[in-house]
């Protein structure tokens, strides 16, 4: 068995590429951006997946279904009430029939799993836990669900601190803590650290798990030279006294991985990243489309198969 970490936009790129390398993957998902919004339970890094896998992802945006409309926003915006999460029409089916059952007792794995079954993905989807919580960002104005500072404020605010409330009294799903610990190999996609990572690997039994196992996992960086491939992930981690480079990954992720795969152009960093113990591949870790997806996956399944 393979497990891939995953969440947010940067991570769905690889998981598209593993998904069609191996049948052996299993995806864990960040939980910590879900959010209630209208009374319905919203989960961005699932349904990345989701949609990514599917073929129905919009890979502009990196989020949504592809030629989606927004005319029940429009008419939630006529009506007075917060537009600025845009929920598509179609996606909006997927938060109707999740919530249905989350209100009926089903566990959010259930759910993500009834989903994957009706959207025929071979590969198996599971929420890092099955227990709400979430990523909170304070800033001078105020703490704010990670949602509302990254798109409703455009992550414009200054950070004081990021926490993961509520990750005291989180399980892991007893599915994504069995795919851990049963894999040959742990992959940690290029996903936000902080965001979209560190609230799967700061789950404490997973975080225990990763720690005796490190040797199996492999961490793909976000980051080449000090900027990140996508998203706020750079932001995030100065916020965090974490310096925005493979370095800076490297001494993050040196707890529970032993390997790092980094840019060819950031190979002057290899002797400090080898300073945390932590081993160095080179390679192009850019994926532009679905060739790159497929080169990195491949290069990533060679090389760890055989070492
Ligand atoms: N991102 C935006 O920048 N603006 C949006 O209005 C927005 C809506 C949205 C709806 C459903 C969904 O699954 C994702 C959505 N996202 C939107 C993306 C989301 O904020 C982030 O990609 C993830 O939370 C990052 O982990």
């Amino acid at each position: 068995m393979i497990t891939l970490i995953a969440g947010g936009t940067g991570s769905v790129k690889l998981a598209r590429g593993l998904s069609k390398a191996t049948e052996d993957l299993v995806i864990v998902s960040n939980i910590a951006d879900n959010i209630w919004l209208h009374g319905l339970y919203v989960c961005p890094d699932i349904d990345t997946v989701v949609y990514g896998l599917s073929g129905l992802l919009d890979k502009t945006r990196g989020w949504g279904v592809i030629n989606d409309s927004f005319v029940f926003m429009e008419q939630m915006k006529r009506l007075g009430q917060d537009y600025w999460f845009r929920i598509g029409d179609k996606d909006l089916a997927l938060h109707v029939v999740r919530t249905h059952f989350l209100n009926e007792g089903k566990s959010l794995s259930w759910v993500t799993e009834w989903i994957r079954k009706k959207l025929s993905i071979s590969t198996v989807i599971l929420p890092a836990s099955n227990d709400h919580f979430e990523t909170r960002i304070e800033t001078p104005v105020g703490e704010m669900h990670i949602q509302e500072y990254w798109v409703k404020n455009h992550a414009q605010l200054n950070i004081l601190s990021i926490r993961y409330q509520g990750i005291e009294k989180a399980v892991p799903s007893p599915q994504a803590l069995h795919a851990i610990r049963n894999s040959d190999m742990i992959i940690i996609a290029p996903g936000n650290p902080i965001s979209s990572i560190g609230p799967i690997t700061s789950i404490p039994s997973i975080r225990k798990e990763l720690e005796s196992k490190k040797k199996k996992v492999i961490a793909v960086s976000p980051i080449i030279g000090n900027q990140a491939l996508s998203g706020p992930a750079s932001k995030y981690l100065l916020a965090m006294g974490i310096e925005s480079s493979p370095v800076g990954i490297a001494s993050h992720y040196s707890n529970i991985a032993s390997n790092l795969v980094i840019s060819e152009s950031d190979k002057d960093y290899e002797n400090r990243i080898q300073n945390y113990g932590v081993n160095v591949y080179k390679t192009n870790i850019i994926m532009e489309n679905e060739q790159d997806e497929i080169r990195l996956s491949d290069y990533i399944l060679k090389t760890f198969n055989n070492a």
